[in-house]
């Protein structure tokens, strides 16, 4: 519990045995749940996450997106933050972000990964890919994201009813900060975090992902529904 508030951490992990080992060790005494949402890791990731404590949960279909999905119909908290399972978004940043969410009053915080302060962390490919995608979203939903790809964010467990998540691959991470946007009912704010390298293999695929997210964010622009 953090201020009366019950708090659920959301990771979802393909392969992430090094990563996870280290987010877990490292999780603070206030969470109430940690939720590992696996996909047939072909590594210890599952047993590591349970010998610490996490609750783990299989998921058999592929996808980021589609894991948050069983993560979500899983938690049990009041505020549910997420993180990658490859320890580059900071564990210890927890505290700052639940004080900055309750301080700011907000139902959905993004955690930016920028300004990058650790170079090492992110190509210069990346960061294009990045200001490309976030400049688009927020021309599109004239609204300004400095980060619309980041898979760190704190939000209210009962504004997930309010969204239409489709997405169950990568997109998923600028769907559910759309459908928080553009939600006159949802309050938006955003805060800057320090992230750092991911231990571990790369599984994103810049151009594949970065192109279909864009692709992605036009689409849901000019075909999702709007609600009031
Ligand atoms: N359960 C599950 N997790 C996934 C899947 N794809 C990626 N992940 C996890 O989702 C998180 C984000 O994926 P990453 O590969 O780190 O993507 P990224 O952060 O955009 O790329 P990097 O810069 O390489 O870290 C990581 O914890 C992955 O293990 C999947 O299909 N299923
Ligand atoms: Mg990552």
């Amino acid at each position: 519990m953090y201020k009366g508030q019950k708090i659920t951490v959301i990771i979802p992990c393909l392969n992430e045995e090094q990563g996870i080992e280290k987010i877990l060790k490292a999780m603070p005494e206030f969470v109430d749940e940690t939720i590992v949402v696996d996909n047939n890791s072909t590594d210890r990731t599952p047993e590591i996450a349970q010998s610490l404590g996490a609750k783990v949960i299989r998921e058999e279909v592929r996808g980021y997106g589609r894991s948050y999905k069983r993560g979500f119909q899983n938690a049990t908290g009041d505020v549910i933050i997420t993180l990658d399972g490859d320890h580059s978004y900071p564990v210890d940043a927890l505290s700052y972000l639940i004080e900055a969410f309750l301080h700011l009053g907000v139902d959905f915080l993004n955690a930016s990964r920028f300004p990058v302060r650790d170079r090492s962390s992110m190509s210069l490919k990346h960061k294009c890919g990045n200001l490309i995608l976030s400049l688009a979203m927020s021309v599109l939903y004239l609204r300004w994201v400095r980060d619309s790809q980041s898979g760190m964010w704190v939000l209210r467990r009962s504004i997930l009813n309010q969204m239409q998540l489709e997405s169950d691959g990568m997109a998923f991470s600028e769907e559910i900060k759309i459908e928080a946007l553009k939600n006159e009912h949802i309050l938006f704010g955003e805060i800057s975090i320090l992230y750092s390298s991911r231990l571990g293999e790369i599984k994103l695929n810049p151009w594949k992902d970065g192109i279909y997210n864009l692709y992605f964010l036009v689409k849901k622009r000019f075909t999702g529904k709007r609600r009031a």
